[in-house]
């Protein structure tokens, strides 16, 4: 990390709000900003930070064992991310997720880390780690997105295993479904449990991942967010990383996580940088919006924040040696 600019970043970041800087003997820098109500802030330099959407307890415990034993924040994320993939009793993320109308199980995800790097998959449909594929795009590529069958050839060609994504559970959930075919967002957590992870080491880099299978029983080829860099995770070492959840098109239209890193760059805390992300999506309708979109918000400086539309948002961060599961607060009540 260039140090330097560095500080004088997250200096200028929270002008008038910094009250405090602490400078490590590791030479990593953690800065102490006023926080919003349910902010937390890190100051110990010693520890990871690893935070994700959602309640992903495992999935933030790998992360952080990982970041631990000296791994880059960006192979720590995949790792935290893979858990969830691989766990069937999400629906909402890699094997075990729930289809599309016509029973195809398609993924998406994304990575980026400290150095602006990133990959990303799109409607990938045997394959379970698609984070840990982002990443091969991003790191044996020339590109930064690879689609659907060409995705998957290229995870076949580097190893990742052929693998039927839809479970029996998932196809009964399906086959009920497709008796009434209702098509809506829906507004709460059984819909959504995307998970959005951004992690920072030991040597302070950040690092970030999204990992889902979209919106559940959407329309054959439908893309959200999550994979779209800048919309469902944006990383700037030098400012800080955001990640979303919830109906993705609407969090495509404000290019939000991108939004939330600039705002935090004009010296928004992170928590104040999700609650504007979340307005302006608010800002863009007439009424009371019917669906649901959260934020997630990690600082160069170790604070963390989080935002939703509606309440049932919540993240997962880890402090001392255990995962924690943080309620966000809500635009509504
Ligand atoms: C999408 N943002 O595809 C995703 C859905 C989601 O938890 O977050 N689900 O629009």
């Amino acid at each position: 990390m260039r140090r330097k600019s560095f500080i004088k970043n997250s200096l200028l970041a929270g002008l008038g709000t910094i009250s405090t800087v602490f400078q490590s003997s590791t030479g990593r820098v953690r800065g102490l900003e006023r926080i919003a109500s349910k902010a937390i802030s890190r100051f110990n330099p010693d520890q990871p930070i690893a935070v994700c959407t959602w309640n992903c307890p495992e999935a933030i415990m790998d992360a952080t064992n990982a970041m631990l034993t000296g791994e880059h924040a960006l192979d720590a994320v995949v790792k935290g991310v893979a858990y969830e993939e691989a766990n069937e009793e999400n629906t909402t993320v890699g094997i075990g997720a729930t289809p599309d109308r016509e029973g195809n199980v398609t993924l998406d995800a994304c990575v980026m880390d400290h150095e602006g790097n990133c990959g990303s998959v799109m409607a990938v449909e045997n394959i379970v780690h698609v984070a840990a594929l982002a990443r091969d795009v991003m790191q044996k590529t020339p590109h930064v997105i690879l689609v659907g069958e060409g995705a998957e050839q290229f995870g076949y060609e580097n190893g990742f295993p052929k693998t039927q994504l839809l479970t029996p559970k998932a196809e009964e959930r399906w086959r009920e479904w497709l008796k009434t075919s209702e098509y809506k967002p829906v507004i709460n957590i059984e819909n959504h449990d995307t998970i959005g992870m951004l992690t920072m080491d030991l040597e302070g880099r950040l690092s970030g991942a999204c990992t889902t299978s979209g919106m559940g029983y959407k329309m054959r080829g439908r893309v959200g967010d999550s994979p779209i860099i800048g919309a469902g995770l944006y990383i700037d070492q030098e400012i800080g990383a955001a990640t979303s959840s919830g109906l993705g098109e609407e969090v495509i239209k404000t290019v939000g996580s991108f939004l939330i890193v600039e705002l935090m760059r004009q010296g928004y805390t992170a928590q104040e940088a999700c609650e504007e992300g979340v307005k302006r999506i608010i800002r863009r309708h007439n009424s009371t919006p019917d669906f649901q979109v959260a934020y997630l918000a990690l600082s160069a400086t170790g604070e963390i924040g989080a935002y939703s539309i509606h309440p049932g948002f919540g993240y997962t961060v880890n402090q001392e040696d255990k995962a924690v599961y943080v309620t966000a607060d809500s635009y509504l009540s």
